[in-house]
């Protein structure tokens, strides 16, 4: 397979800055090399740069960093486009702002393919805010509410050209929400796997009836990996940890079950803070969870085909 690695060192949409050297980290982990002994061809266009700031203001005082974060909305939707045409786009992030850009991008091409894109959002927090909901004004939170089309970014974020449908994302890993977020997502038609549901199911369970739904429609599938969806005992490298995150075991099989699929055309790897790893470790982490999903594995033995499933 071909895919392009893309840096995008996007660190205002968090809290706390560091998340602009995630790709350097990411490139020093040994990505390209890993993919590159799977026989996958990578290359890599190495770091876009946001487009030119223009004055924005908005009346929510929280809000920080707004026109730096649609300067990366801009040129990352264009990034998307762009280089889905021939490859798979692997984003290395850059805090999880950078989704804003990447998924509308990857809806566009989608769109032009006559295909449904689906997103697979890994990540402890839902990123479900609006620019009028969010408390802490990083804009990392908002993603999610972003590209599914709700409200509330009319004027300041770019007009969408396509909204992915909200029936089309599973989030997997959710263990933080805030109570705007809970509220809205109550209505909408996203699917939420929190750890509860991880604990009494299993993540294979909760897993593969989304990558049915995904077969069936002949759809593309976009993996947005947020670091914070991991434990932060086996990956500590982020601004937003929150406890009892997926373990290296759940991580994995989700990595494996994604390359069975045959079904992921692009990935972000997100909020990767590299001044607050230990020795590399998640940086090396994330790396070998992507070559996971990349196709290595320890035997090659393909995921059981089970009849049925709980959800
Ligand atoms: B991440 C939060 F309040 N919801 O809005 C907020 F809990 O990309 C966290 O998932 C957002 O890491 C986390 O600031 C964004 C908070
Ligand atoms: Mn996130
Ligand atoms: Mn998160
Ligand atoms: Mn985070």
């Amino acid at each position: 397979m071909k895919c392009t690695l893309i840096g995008a060192p996007v660190q205002i949409g968090a809290g706390r800055l560091g998340c602009e050297m995630g790709p350097s980290a990411l490139r020093i982990a040994g990505l390209a090399s890993m993919l590159t002994e799977l026989g996958h061809e990578v290359g890599d266009i190495g770091n876009v740069a946001p487009t030119p700031l223009k004055p924005l203001l908005h009346p929510n005082p929280a809000i920080h960093h707004l026109p730096e974060t649609v300067g990366w909305i801009e040129v990352l939707e264009q990034a998307a486009y762009r280089e889905s045409e021939a490859a798979m786009p692997i984003f290395l992030g850059g805090d999880h702002a950078l989704s804003a850009g990447t998924v509308p991008g990857l809806a566009r091409r989608a769109k032009e393919l006559g295909r449904p894109l689906f997103v697979l959002w890994l990540d402890a927090h839902t990123d479900f805010h609006t620019l009028d909901t969010t408390q802490s004004g990083n804009l990392h939170g908002t993603p999610v509410a972003y590209f599914t089309g709700r409200s509330g970014f009319q004027g300041y974020y770019p007009k969408l050209t396509h909204a992915v449908d909200p029936a089309n994302v599973a989030m997997i890993g959710i263990r933080s929400v805030d109570p705007a977020e809970r509220a809205a997502l109550r209505e909408t038609g996203i699917t939420v796997h929190d750890m509860r549901m991880i604990d009494e199911h299993g993540v294979g369970v909760l897993l593969r009836p989304f990558l049915e739904k995904v077969k069936a429609a002949n759809g593309l599938l976009h993996v947005s990996f947020d670091v914070d969806f991991l434990d932060p005992s086996i990956a500590p490298a982020v601004g937003t940890t929150v406890p009892g995150g997926a373990t290296f075991r759940e991580a994995h099989l989700v990595m494996e079950m994604l390359h069975d699929s045959g079904l992921v055309s692009s990935l972000d790897l997100v909020e990767l803070n590299p001044f607050l790893d230990e020795r590399g470790r998640t940086a090396m982490l994330m790396a070998d969870l992507t070559a996971s999903l990349m196709g290595r594995q320890v035997m090659d033995r393909p995921t059981p085909d089970y009849a049925g499933g709980i959800v």
